[in-house]
């Protein structure tokens, strides 16, 4: 069953376990504002209680962009206060990507600059067409990234390259990002859906519980020092054989027989 939604600023589908979240500002390039922010708050708030929903997906409307950074006419009016505060706020709607129990993909079909970037990047996953292009400009505006691009970009490729693309603003293709490890993969613009769908495929013949365990453990466990981490593994490893489905894949591979997930 197919459910849509209209929102203003986003399209969202949910089909056969997977919600798609579209951004769909085309005049502007998917430039994050407001309220586009806002409906992608209230939807990935929607998505973690919906049972139903295993994988998630966001991308772009069109084939020019997957987002051009923030709104930049929303940018110019703020005092230095309100921009702190709508930098924390915009973390915060990022980071429910980071935090959400399903695996998340970006599919980037084009322009992933600034907050587009920002964004991206917070997701599990970054599969790219061959034309799309990365960059944090913010730099050539005189401000710097406030979504999290100063400190994702760094853990994701490391420093050196970080610091490089951060002060020189310089935009990087798709093979330059999957070098860099910035992308999953890279593929020509009319097999995008086609590599999507079979990460897809991947993803939904596990257990959505596990993935979710397996991310939280991913996420959190990096930023804590290896002792911790490794007990909070610990932790999310016994979390994992608590579910239904451990025990479902265990029996399953000793009785040589294909397992069959619930989700719990
Ligand atoms: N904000 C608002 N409008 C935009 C944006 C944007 N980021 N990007 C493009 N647009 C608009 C253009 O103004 C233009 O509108 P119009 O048709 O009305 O003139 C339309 O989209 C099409 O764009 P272009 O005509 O410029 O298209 P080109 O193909 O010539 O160029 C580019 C494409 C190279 C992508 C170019 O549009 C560009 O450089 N865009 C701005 C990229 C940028 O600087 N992004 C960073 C923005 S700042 C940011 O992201 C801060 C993040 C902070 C996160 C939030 C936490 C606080």
């Amino acid at each position: 069953m197919t459910e849509e939604k209209e929102y203003k600023c986003i399209l969202y589908k949910k089909k056969d376990n997977v919600a798609t979240i579209t951004l769909n500002r085309s005049k502007s390039l998917n430039a994050l504002n407001t309220a586009l922010l806002t409906e992608l708050r209230e939807v990935l708030e929607d998505i973690e209680i919906d049972a139903e929903v295993r994988v998630v997906v966001i991308t772009g409307v069109g084939d020019k962009a997957f987002c051009a950074g923030a709104d930049i006419n929303e940018i110019l009016d703020k005092t230095p206060q309100e921009a702190r505060v709508w930098s924390w706020w915009v973390q915060g709607v990022l980071t429910r990507i980071e935090t959400i129990k399903n695996p998340v993909i970006a599919k980037i079909n084009g322009f992933c600059l600034g907050g587009g970037l920002e964004l991206a990047m917070a997701c599990d996953f970054r599969i790219a067409s061959e034309t799309a292009i990365f960059g944090l400009p913010e730099t050539n505006l005189a401000i710097i990234p406030g979504g999290g691009g100063t400190q994702r970009l760094p853990r994701l490729i490391g420093k050196t390259k970080a610091m490089e693309l951060l002060m020189t603003t310089e935009q990087i293709d798709a093979a330059e990002a999957f070098r860099l490890t910035l992308v999953n993969t890279v593929v020509p613009v009319d097999e995008l859906d086609l590599e999507v769908d079979e990460l897809i495929e991947k993803l939904l013949s596990k257990s959505s519980a596990t993935l979710g365990t397996l991310k939280y453990a991913v996420n959190r466990g990096i930023e804590m020092n290896l002792e911790y981490a490794l007990e909070y593994e610990a932790e999310c490893f016994g979390a994992a054989l608590a579910t239904e489905d451990a025990r479902e894949g265990l029996k399953a591979f000793l009785e040589k027989r294909k397992p069959e997930f619930k989700g719990r």
